[in-house]
C-alpha cells in the first residue's frame, strides 16, 4: 500500500513520455509467495529528443532482482531501483535499446486486489489504473501502448489453465509437472489493459461469425460446478457483439474473447484485451439466485466491457484525466444497448433515477468534479458517478444536438481518425464538430465545468394572440474550487401538450435556438416566443431528460396531474408522477417537522391507483411510477437541514395512504399477476414481477400485510420474488415470526452461495431504525461475511452507510461511529474499497446540526489518523474541506 505523498497531479502538466516502449516480452513463472517477472522491454527515445535524459520507470512496491541492458548486466553505480521506481541514470545514447528487469512479487498476500493476485486460488490481474506498476518496472501510463508476448509458466497441477490477453500461440509441458503457454497480442496497447490468469477452473464455449467472417472463439471461465450459471452472460455477450456490428459498425478483431469470473474483485469488471476480467457477481446467474435486476446488470455490464474493446482499447485515453472519453461513451454506448435489448422508456427512467440519487449529490457536495477533471491526488477515486454516468449524458446531449445520422458519421469518424491512438477529449468534440459543421465550444463546458446547471422556467399565454411565451433561466452553482460559472449550452427537449394530450403544434419565432423540438438554452436569460398555440398547453420539459440538469417550473398543479397521465414521452410522464410525490412527500416532512400530521390528497391516491391499474402501461413503468422516492431522493430536494426520521415517517404515512386507498384494486391486480409460466428473465416477464412486488409492499402496510408477504416468500419460485418477500417481512414487520422464519430459511438454503447471502446481507443491513448498528456489527461475525471480499464488505457495509438512513443516520452518531472504525480497518488491506465507502459521508453538511456535528467528528477521527493511504485521504480530506 502507498501512504499518500500528498502530490497532486494536474491536466496542465501533461507531458509525451521521452521514451516508448513498442515491444513487451514478459515471463512470469507462477508461484503463490514468491512470482517471478522476468520483462524485456524494448525502448526508444523519441526521434525528436536530441539529447539523452534518464529513463525513469514506474513501480510500486517492487525489489529489482536482475537488471540489463542489450543483453549484459548493469553496474549498480548506473541505476536506482527502488520500490516505487527504477531510474537509469543515463541510458543507451542509441535509439532504441533492450532492457531486462527480474522482479520478485507476492500475489497470495496481495489484500489490495491490485496488480497480480490469488482469488480462491486463481492468479488473476487488475492493472487499471496503475496496478501494473506492481508487476513490474514499466512506463505505466496510459499513451505508452505497446505489443505484447506474455509467457505463463506453472505448475500444471495448481494452474491448468494459462491465459493473457490477445491470441495464443504455443504451449508444452517443462521439467517437474510444470508446464507453460504464450500468448501474442498484436493490437498495441497501454499497460493498463494487460491481464493474466492461471488457475483451475471450468469453462463455456460458443463462436461469434464477426460481419467480415472471422470466426472468434468465445469462453467464459468460472468456479468448477458453476458452469450452468454462465449461459446468460454468453448470450448477452452473442447480443453485445451483434449490435456494436450492427449499430456502430465495431468488429471484433481477435481470435478468442475469453472472460473470466472471479470473487474477489474491487469493482464489476475489466475490460483487458481479449481476457475481461469480471468480479463473478455480473457473470453467474440462474432464477433461483438471481434477481431481475441481476440479470439486468449482467447484460449491461457484459455489454459495457466488450464495447470498450472499440471505446476504451482500440482507441485508448492519453492520460487519466481523459478518463470519460472511454467510460462515459461506453456507459453511454452500453445504455443504448440495453435499450434496445429491452424497453427504451423505462430504462430511460431507470438511468435517470441512477444518475440522480449518485451523480447529482457527488455534484451537490464536496467531491464534486468536472467530467474530466483537471487535478487528481488518487485517479482511483475519479472512478466516479460524474465520469461514467454524467459523461454518458454528455455524448447523449451530443446526438441530441446533432440528430442520430449526424453523430453517427462522427463516431465514424472517430473511429478512423483515432484508431491505434491515446486520445483526448478535445479530439472527440473535434470529429463531431467536423461532421456537423457546428461550434460546439459552449457545449465543451459540460467536460470541463462541474455542477449540476438549473433551469428556472415560468410561461405566459396570451389566448388572444395565442402566443406561449417562455422565461428560462440558467445558473449553476459553485462547486469546490470553480466559484464563478460560464454559461452552458443545454438542450432542452419539450412539448406543448393540448387538452386532447396530443402535442400542440406552433411557431418559433427564433429557428437557432428551438429547432427539432429542443430549445438550445445558451445564455443567462432566453425569452422563447411560440406562436399558433391554439390553446394554453401543459409544458413538458426536459423530454427524455434530454439535459442531466435541474428545473424548477411555475407549473400549475392541475397541469402535473394531467402530464402524469397523457405526456406522450414516457420519462416526461414518470417525472409529472414523481413531482407529484416529491412534493407531497417534502410538505409531508415539513409538517413533520412543525409536529402535524401529513395531510395527502385523494387525488394522489387516486393517480396511483388509475396507473396500477392501466393495462395500457407497460408493467415495468407502472412498477417505476408506484415507487416512491427513496429517503435520499428526498433529502437531497429538500437539500439542507436533514432529518433522515422525520423524512421515514413522511414516506411511510405516504405509502400508508396509497395502500390505503386503493386496497382492492391493488389485491386485485396483485393476484392477477401472478405468473405461472416457466421463468423466463426477459424485460416483460421481469416487468411484470416488478409490478407485483411493488404492490406486495404497498400491501404489506395494511392489516393482513404481514401475512400475505409470508405467503409470497413461502410461494416464490425465484429469486426476485425471493429477495422482495424478505425485504417486506424484515423491513415493514421486523422482529414478527414471519421475518424471523423467512431470515434464517434463507441463510439455511443458500449458507453456501456467497453472491447470494449477499443479498441477505443487504436486506438485513437496510432495516431502518437505529438498530442496524447492531444488526451489522454482529452480521460482520456470521460465517458467511468475510472482511477481505469487497461483495460482502459493499453489501453489508455500503448498504448501511449508502442505503439505509435511518439506522447510518442515527441521532446519537453510533453508526458514524462505527463505520470510520470500520472503514479504517478495511483500508489496511484495501485502500480502494475502503476509500469508496468512505464517500458515504459526502452530503454530511446538509445534516440538521446535531447529526453534522458528529458525522464531522468521524470524518476527523479518520482525517487524524497516521499513514493513511493516499486513496482514503483524499476522500477524507475534500469531504471536509
Ligand atoms: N475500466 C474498469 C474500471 C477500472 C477501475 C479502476 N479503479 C471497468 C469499466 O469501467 O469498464
Ligand atoms: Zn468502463
Amino acid at each position: 500500500m502507498r501512504t499518500d505523498t500528498g502530490q497532486v497531479f494536474k491536466l496542465e502538466d501533461y507531458r509525451p513520455s521521452d521514451y516508448l516502449i513498442p515491444q513487451t516480452r514478459l515471463t512470469f513463472r507462477l508461484s503463490p509467495e514468491a512470482t517471478v517477472v522476468v520483462a524485456e522491454l524494448t525502448i526508444e527515445r523519441r526521434a525528436e529528443l536530441k539529447t539523452v535524459t534518464p529513463l525513469a520507470l514506474d513501480g510500486d512496491g517492487l525489489t529489482l532482482q536482475r537488471i540489463e541492458v542489450d543483453g549484459k548486466a548493469v553496474p549498480l553505480s548506473a541505476y536506482v531501483a527502488g520500490p516505487d521506481q527504477l531510474v537509469l541514470n543515463a541510458p543507451p545514447a542509441k535509439a532504441k535499446f533492450t532492457l531486462v528487469t527480474e522482479t520478485r512479487i507476492d500475489p497470495a498476500h496481495n489484500e489490495a486486489l491490485m496488480g497480480l493476485y490469488r482469488s480462491s486460488n486463481v492468479y488473476c490481474t487488475q492493472c487499471e489504473a496503475e496496478g501494473f506498476r506492481r508487476i513490474t518496472y514499466f512506463l505505466d501510463r496510459p499513451d505508452i501502448l505497446s505489443v505484447y508476448t506474455v509467457r505463463i509458466e506453472a505448475s500444471r497441477q495448481e494452474a491448468p489453465l494459462l491465459l493473457s490477453n490477445g491470441n495464443p500461440v504455443k504451449s508444452g509441458n517443462l521439467a517437474d509437472g510444470w508446464h507453460y503457454a504464450v500468448w501474442e497480442d498484436p493490437h498495441p496497447k497501454p499497460s493498463y489493459l494487460f491481464a493474466l490468469v492461471a488457475g483451475d477452473l471450468g469453462k463455456i464455449e460458443d463462436r461469434f461469425v464477426t460481419m467480415s467472417g472471422r470466426d472468434v472463439a468465445l469462453g467464459i471461465y468460472v468456479e468448477h460446478g458453476k458452469e450452468r450459471l454462465a449461459g446468460y452472460a454468453m448470450d448477452a455477450l452473442k447480443r453485445s457483439m451483434k449490435w456494436d456490428e450492427d449499430l456502430f459498425g465495431c468488429e471484433y478483431d481477435l481470435d478468442v474473447f475469453n472472460i473470466v469470473a472471479v470473487s474477489d474483485f474491487n469493482m464489476g469488471a475489466m475490460e483487458n484485451k481479449g481476457l475481461n476480467i469480471f468480479n463473478d457477481k455480473y457473470v453467474l446467474a440462474d432464477e433461483e439466485t438471481a434477481t431481475d435486476a441481476d440479470f439486468a446488470n449482467i447484460e449491461a455490464i457484459i455489454a459495457h466491457e466488450y464495447f470498450h474493446n472499440w471505446t476504451g482499447n482500440r482507441i485508448t485515453c492519453r492520460d487519466w484525466f481523459q478518463l470519460c472519453l472511454k467510460e462515459g461513451l461506453t456507459v453511454y454506448r452500453d445504455h443504448e444497448f440495453s435499450a434496445d435489448q429491452r424497453s427504451r422508456g423505462v430504462k430511460r427512467i431507470a438511468e435517470v433515477r441512477t444518475l440522480r440519487a449518485l451523480q447529482f449529490p457527488e455534484d451537490q457536495g464536496p467531491l464534486a468534479h468536472p467530467v474530466r477533471p483537471r487535478r487528481y491526488r488518487e485517479i482511483n477515486n475519479f472512478y466516479t458517478a460524474t465520469v461514467y454516468e454524467k459523461g454518458s449524458e454528455v455524448v447523449r446531449m451530443i446526438r441530441t444536438l446533432l440528430g442520430a445520422e449526424t453523430f453517427r458519421a462522427g463516431m465514424d469518424l472517430y473511429f478512423l481518425r483515432h484508431d491505434g491512438q491515446a486520445a483526448t477529449i478535445e479530439d472527440f468534440v473535434q470529429v463531431f464538430a467536423d461532421v456537423s459543421g457546428r461550434d460546439l465550444s459552449q457545449f465543451a463546458l459540460w467536460y470541463n465545468q462541474a455542477g449540476t446547471p438549473n433551469l428556472t422556467v415560468s410561461s405566459h399565454y396570451d389566448a388572444g394572440e395565442k402566443v406561449l411565451t417562455l422565461e428560462i433561466e440558467q445558473s449553476v452553482p459553485p462547486t469546490p474550487s470553480e466559484s464563478r460559472k460560464r454559461l452552458m449550452h443545454i438542450p432542452l427537449a419539450f412539448g406543448l401538450v393540448g387538452k386532447d394530450g396530443k402535442d400542440l403544434p406552433y411557431k418559433a419565432a427564433d429557428g437557432a435556438t428551438v429547432e427539432n423540438g429542443v430549445i438550445h438554452v445558451r445564455k443567462r436569460r432566453h425569452t422563447v416566443r411560440f406562436s399558433g398555440v391554439t390553446e394554453r398547453p401543459a409544458l413538458s420539459l426536459n423530454r427524455g431528460f434530454s439535459a442531466p440538469v435541474t428545473l424548477s417550473v411555475a407549473q400549475k398543479t392541475d397541469d402535473q396531474f394531467f402530464l402524469a397521465a397523457h405526456d406522450k414521452d414516457a420519462f416526461s410522464r414518470w417525472q409529472a408522477v414523481n413531482t407529484l410525490l416529491s412534493d407531497a412527500l417534502i410538505a409531508a416532512f415539513r409538517r413533520q417537522r412543525g409536529g402535524k400530521k401529513p395531510d395527502f390528497t385523494a387525488r394522489l391516491g387516486e393517480l396511483a391507483g388509475s396507473i396500477a391499474a392501466n393495462d395500457d402501461l407497460e408493467p415495468a413503468y407502472r412498477a417505476l411510477a408506484l415507487t416512491l422516492p427513496s429517503e435520499a431522493d428526498i433529502a437531497r430536494e429538500i437539500g439542507k437541514d436533514i432529518d433522515p426520521d422525520a423524512i421515514f415517517a413522511a414516506r411511510e404515512a405516504l405509502a400508508t395512504f396509497v395502500a390505503s386507498t386503493n386496497k382492492q384494486r391493488f389485491e386485485a391486480l396483485y393476484a392477477s399477476l401472478l405468473d405461472n409460466r416457466p421463468f423466463s428473465p426477459d424485460a416483460a416477464s421481469a416487468g411484470r414481477r416488478a409490478l407485483r412486488n411493488v404492490l406486495l409492499d404497498y400491501l404489506s402496510r395494511l392489516n393482513g400485510g404481514v401475512e400475505s408477504a409470508a405467503r409470497h416468500f413461502k410461494a416464490a419460485t425465484n429469486m426476485t420474488d425471493l429477495a422482495a418477500s424478505l425485504t417486506v417481512l424484515a423491513h415493514r414487520h421486523p422482529g414478527s415470526p414471519q421475518a424471523d422464519a423467512a431470515i434464517a430459511a434463507f441463510a439455511a438454503k443458500f449458507a453456501s452461495d456467497p453472491l447470494v447471502m449477499d443479498k441477505w446481507f443487504q436486506i438485513q443491513a437496510s432495516v431502518p431504525g437505529p438498530q442496524a448498528v447492531e444488526t451489522v456489527r454482529a452480521l460482520m461475525t456470521h460465517p458467511a461475511f468475510s472482511s477481505t471480499n469487497p461483495n460482502r464488505l459493499r453489501s453489508l457495509i455500503g448498504t448501511f452507510s449508502s442505503g439505509n438512513q435511518t439506522g447510518f443516520h442515527r441521532a446519537d452518531g453510533a453508526g458514524y461511529r462505527f463505520f470510520a472504525e470500520t472503514v479504517l480497518e478495511i483500508e489496511k488491506r484495501n485502500p480502494q474499497v475502503a476509500a469508496r465507502l468512505a464517500t458515504a459521508l459526502r452530503s454530511w453538511r446538509s445534516l440538521e446540526t446535531g447529526r453534522q456535528a458528529k458525522a464531522r467528528e468521524a470524518l476527523l477521527t479518520m482525517a487524524n489518523t497516521p499513514n493513511l493511504s493516499a486513496d482514503l485521504r483524499d476522500i477524507i480530506d475534500r469531504t471536509l474541506a
